[in-house]
């Protein structure tokens, strides 16, 4: 089955849209979502989330201003959803698809219907939100073209790119050993590959003398990439859907959920081709296989008859690359450095373990765990005066409540060693500040023993016009601070991009407006249809009682804590010997403990789960000690 893709022309309102003489017309994608079986990197074929039957995705294109349906119909044999990631969804917060935040898994079977309008600029892209599901293929690019875009005078033709880790095993396979007793330390998993644009070691062609505008998106699950195209530099022009003012640089960094716009000036002899050069950013992963390829060349070909050669690498570790950084960039609409917080939410992240001896991540001391009821959906049940009252959606939804237009600053100090690209739905936010700048002293407080807290009372001036994004990495054990004005009444999440740490609670709620949420949002039958479909509550508080919303019984919650004195080491160490002294074994291979990470060979479509594999030359991650009591 094709793609079908129906273009509706609306009767156009006539006295809105005079303005820019231009026709706002509704784009409806049929979604039928089956498995399919690809290979994108040559070295294993694996079931994926194929749309109408085929994968590599369709890419969603709109122009601005119009609105775009999307009719999903969930074939797999799990709950799903879809999140247009970016998308501010201006009065539509019930189509924003995070499952449990703002509507309910969509079970086998069982069709959504998203639509809304889009009034936004640039590069986004759509993904399931539902679980884990989106690291099995379940992604791709949410183009939004504007006819009026300053730079479009120096644009004759223009390329999406994506940029994604590959895992060969199925998302649910891996799940359980990520979160388990075996992987104390919480090591994520390690990729097998990285892909370019879904497949690898390919050519773009262009000619000499042109000008292209190329559109380059992280639709990982986890490891960011550096990009760089040999002896070419390029024009940064937006971020995550904002305009920049031009910025020359010869290489970028992009998070798994970031996105970069650039315009590239092609050269005018047609003597070679150029290597397109993309670098994993190896200090994320905690072991790097022998057969792990980080860098990949792919060709800007100029002369198909010219030679294709593989880059050589400028150095030796990715963490050696300076690339341009995004906080330093200025928003093209000059948009001023918003005024002091109304509210200022000041968080750590936090990688600890809890009592069944699983890594968790956390801010401050939640690690969220999703309610019974969608916490819209309490929003709109709960009784007038109780909508603002934090304490009806839960503890473990970490819920924040945002009165309509404060301004909003949160403080993010980062506790742990990694860094992670942190992702707030709803809005872009300006970016104020951070330490250590992107550059080459981001990594520098990655192994000091203290992180490096923000100091309210001294830290650099904040810039005039700061870059305006959705998605942005906090350096190891520093800081970001954000701003942004609650003006989308909406229940949206903010939560790192890591879909690992995702799963393992990096996530908190802001309810946002809850008057407000309550005037403007019609929440379609539809909707409802699906969580009576899938057996979730549309009533009720977080604990999914209806006739007390402040009574919390039975709310779902974190595992407890760790008991006083216990590190997960030695908590781990005792279960194992008394399960190993019940089972008899001699010996069992742990993970996270011996240094270990997931088996490289693939058993995804077998559905058998292998153990862990040593490698030879790794670097160990440093044992996570159990700080609270
Ligand atoms: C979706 O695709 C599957 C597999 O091709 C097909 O069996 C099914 O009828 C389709 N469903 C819809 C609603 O199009
Ligand atoms: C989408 O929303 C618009 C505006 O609310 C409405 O007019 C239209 O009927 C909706 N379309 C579908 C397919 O639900
Ligand atoms: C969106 O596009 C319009 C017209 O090109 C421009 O004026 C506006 O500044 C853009 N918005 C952002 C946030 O970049
Ligand atoms: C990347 O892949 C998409 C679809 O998978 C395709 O439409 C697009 O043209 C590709 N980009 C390039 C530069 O080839
Ligand atoms: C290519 O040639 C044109 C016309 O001579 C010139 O304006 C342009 O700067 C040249 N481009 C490059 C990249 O050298
Ligand atoms: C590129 O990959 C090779 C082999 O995987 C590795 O030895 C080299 O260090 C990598 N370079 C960078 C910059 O990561
Ligand atoms: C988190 O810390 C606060 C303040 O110390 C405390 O009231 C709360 O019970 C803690 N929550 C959890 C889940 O530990
Ligand atoms: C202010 O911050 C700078 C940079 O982090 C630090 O070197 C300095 O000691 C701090 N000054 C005070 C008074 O804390
Ligand atoms: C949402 O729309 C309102 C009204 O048009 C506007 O004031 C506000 O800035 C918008 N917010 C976002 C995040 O787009
Ligand atoms: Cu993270």
């Amino acid at each position: 089955m094709k793609t079908t893709l129906r273009q509706t022309l609306q009767s156009a309102v006539p006295f809105l849209l005079l303005a820019n003489l231009c026709t706002a017309k509704t784009v409806t994608y049929d979604f039928n979502v089956t498995w399919v079986t690809a290979n994108p990197d040559g070295l294993a074929d694996r079931k994926v989330v194929g749309i109408n039957g085929q994968w590599p995705l369709p890419i969603i294109e709109v122009e601005k201003g119009d609105q775009l349906v999307v009719n999903m119909h969930n074939g797999l044999d799990k709950a799903s959803s879809i999140h247009f990631h970016g998308m501010y969804q201006n009065t539509t917060t019930e189509m924003d698809g995070p499952a449990y935040v703002t509507q309910c898994p969509v079970p086998p079977g069982m069709d959504i219907t998203y639509n809304f309008t889009v009034n936004q600029n640039g590069t986004y892209w759509y993904h399931c939100h539902t679980e884990a599901c989106y690291p099995d293929g379940y992604r791709q690019a949410l183009l939004v073209h504007d006819k009026d875009a300053y730079f479009n005078e120096n644009v004759e033709e223009e390329f999406t790119i994506t940029l994604s880790d590959w895992y060969h095993r199925m998302t649910e396979s891996i799940e359980p050993e990520f979160l388990s007793l075996y992987n104390p330390t919480g090591a994520e998993p390690i990729p097998q590959s990285f892909l370019f644009n879904d497949t690898l070691g390919t050519s773009i062609s262009v000619q000499p003398g042109k000008k292209y505008l190329l559109r380059l998106i992280n639709v990982g699950a986890f490891v960011a990439q550096y990009f760089y195209i040999e002896d070419h530099e390029f024009t940064i022009v937006e971020v995550d859907g904002i305009y920049t003012e031009p910025k020359v640089t010869d290489l970028i960094y992009i998070s798994a959920a970031q996105r970069y716009t650039i315009l590239l000036e092609t050269k005018n002899s047609t003597d070679k081709n150029y290597p397109i050069v993309t670098v994993a950013d190896s200090t994320l992963l905690d072991l790097i296989p022998s057969d792990l390829q980080l860098n990949h060349t792919d060709w800007l070909e100029y002369n198909k008859d010219a030679a294709h050669d593989e880059a050589v690498m400028k150095v030796e570790e990715s963490s050696e690359l300076v690339p341009a950084d995004d906080a330093a960039l200025v928003p093209y609409d000059r948009q001023a450095l918003l005024p002091e917080p109304d509210l200022e939410i000041t968080l750590s992240v936090v990688m600890d373990n809890l009592i069944n001896g699983f890594g968790y991540a956390f801010f401050d001391n939640i690690s969220y765990t999703h309610p019974k009821v969608p916490t819209l959906f309490t929003v709109m049940s709960a009784a007038e005066d109780q909508v603002s009252n934090a304490e009806i959606y839960g503890e473990f939804t970490h819920p924040i409540v945002l009165e309509h237009n404060q301004v909003v600053q949160i403080v993010l100090n980062n506790a742990d060693t990694g860094s992670h690209p942190f992702h707030l739905h709803g809005h872009a936010f300006q970016v104020i500040d951070r330490y250590p700048p992107q550059g080459e002293h981001f990594y520098e407080l990655a192994d000091v023993a203290e992180p490096v807290e923000f100091d309210p009372n001294n830290h650099t001036a904040f810039p005039e016009y700061p870059i305006r994004r959705d998605t942005l990495v906090i350096p190891p054990q520093g800081y970001l601070v954000i701003r942004f004005v609650a003006d989308n009444p909406g229940v949206w999440l903010f939560h790192c991009h890591i879909d690992w740490h995702l799963m393992q609670g990096l996530a908190l709620t802001l309810i946002e407006a809850p008057d407000q949420i309550r005037e403007r949002v019609k929440i379609p039958q539809n909707h409802y249809d699906v969580c009576s479909a899938a057996g979730v509550a549309v009533q009720g508080n977080a604990a999914g009682n209806t006739q007390d919303y402040l009574n919390l019984q039975g709310q779902p919650r974190q595992p407890a804590w760790l008991p006083a004195g216990f590190t997960p080491r030695g908590i781990v160490a005792l279960t194992f010997t008394i399960l190993a002294a019940l089972l008899g074994l001699a010996s069992i291979v742990i993970y996270g403990l011996s240094d270990l990470t997931y088996g490289k060979e693939d058993s995804s479509l077998a559905g058998d789960s292998q153990g862990p594999l040593e490698e030879p030359g790794s670097t160990p991650r440093e044992t996570v000690e159990a700080k609270r009591n």
